[in-house]
């Protein structure tokens, strides 16, 4: 039995990785923190129904904790080590940017020296991001893995660190990580105030009367959206691929936000003029216009393809949003 750990287990990709890994013969450990609320600590593994499990372990610590981290490794020696923990929300790095450096940056450096210390032949994955990006794009209008690198938002700049730091240790040590450059990907999972789940549970809760308008930031923002659940399947085809690896997943389709508000409103007999409010304050100081990834590395490497279009996820999403109101 393989054992893998994961931070950010409770996380969105997390939940859908230890579904994955748990299904395929894992022993899987997951790394939580201490909430105040104790419930919260497992709600998207017992949604996923894989809490409580045999073959699945949490231990408390945080990715800026360095001890919890060569205590977790010790006890458990991993052979597969995925770094998904994160302040993950790029409006919120404005707010908090060090915070975000610290969890973001310093906790993948954190995470490195403690798996070249304890377990250094353990495989590792980097949850890098299309944010690393910023605004710059191939002129076919395209980001692709030798797009260079401007990020926009504390959060980019602290994956851009993430990212190279696992090149140098790669390169340094000899250790097998390989960086995905995952563009953004949702489920009925993703954190609320993001901006799908957002528009999805704004628009149901209109439908049930709830409420009767719903606050966005910038409608003309593009980006490339693809479903959780196939994403998590890259990260794990990665591992196992024979080399590491720094490549792009994405589906290589772009919508507008205003485009996800149109298509959910209208599934659900709504008019967008008669609710949506834009408020300035969703903007960010610095906004990234438009993301459209190409991943025809990851698709010809390891055969990789997208299961979901951005349809039939905003439908499942929707579906979800109806049974939980
Ligand atoms: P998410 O839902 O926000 O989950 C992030 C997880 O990280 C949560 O479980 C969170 O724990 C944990 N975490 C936060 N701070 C931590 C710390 N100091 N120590 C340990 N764990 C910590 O994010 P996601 O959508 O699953 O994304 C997973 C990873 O992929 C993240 O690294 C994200 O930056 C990256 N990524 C996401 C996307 C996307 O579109 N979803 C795209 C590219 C890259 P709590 O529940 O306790 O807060
Ligand atoms: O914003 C615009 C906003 O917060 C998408 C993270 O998983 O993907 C995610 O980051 C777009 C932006 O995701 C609202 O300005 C408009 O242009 O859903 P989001 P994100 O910032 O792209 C990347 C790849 C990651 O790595 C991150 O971890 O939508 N937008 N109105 C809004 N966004 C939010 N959140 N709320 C609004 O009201």
């Amino acid at each position: 039995m393989k054992t893998a750990f994961i931070t950010g287990i409770n996380g969105q990709d997390g939940s859908y990785l230890a579904e994955l890994l748990l299904s395929k013969g894992y022993r899987v450990v997951g790394l939580v923190r201490r909430l105040s609320v104790p419930e919260s600590q497992t709600s998207r593994l017992e949604e996923a129904g894989v809490y409580p499990h045999d073959n699945l372990c949490l231990e408390y610590g945080d990715l800026t904790d360095q001890s919890s981290l060569f205590r977790i490794l010790n006890k458990y020696k991993p052979e597969e080590i995925y770094n998904l923990g994160a302040q993950s929300h790029v409006r919120v790095s404005f707010d908090a940017p060090q915070f975000t450096t610290d969890v973001v940056a310093m906790g993948t450096l954190n995470l490195l020296e403690a798996i070249k210390e304890v377990c250094p032949d353990s495989r590792m994955y980097q949850a890098g991001s299309s944010e690393m990006f910023g605004n710059s794009i191939d002129k076919d209008g395209f980001q692709r893995e030798t797009t260079p690198m401007r990020p926009v938002s504390p959060y980019g700049c602290a994956k851009v660190y993430a990212h190279n730091i696992c090149i140098n240790y790669r390169h340094s040590y000899g250790m097998f990580i390989s960086n995905g450059i995952l563009f953004n990907h949702e489920s009925p999972r993703r954190g609320g105030s993001f901006v799908t789940n957002k528009i999805v549970r704004g628009a149901v809760n209109i439908v049930t009367g709830k409420s009767n308008t719903l606050a966005l930031g910038n409608l003309n923002a593009a980006r490339d959206w693809g479903h959780s659940k196939d994403y998590v399947e890259a990260m794990w085809m990665m591992l196992q691929h024979d080399h590491p690896l720094d490549v792009v997943c994405a589906t290589g389709k772009s919508h507008t936000v205003g485009e996800v508000v149109d298509y959910v409103f209208k599934k659900l007999d709504l008019c967008p003029d008669q609710h949506i409010v834009v408020d300035p304050k969703y903007f960010r100081p610095e906004e990234l216009d438009c993301l459209r990834g190409d991943s025809t590395l990851l698709r010809e490497t390891l055969g990789w393809s997208p299961t979901y279009t951005l349809h039939t996820m905003l439908d499942e999403m929707i579906r979800a949003a109806q049974e939980k109101s």
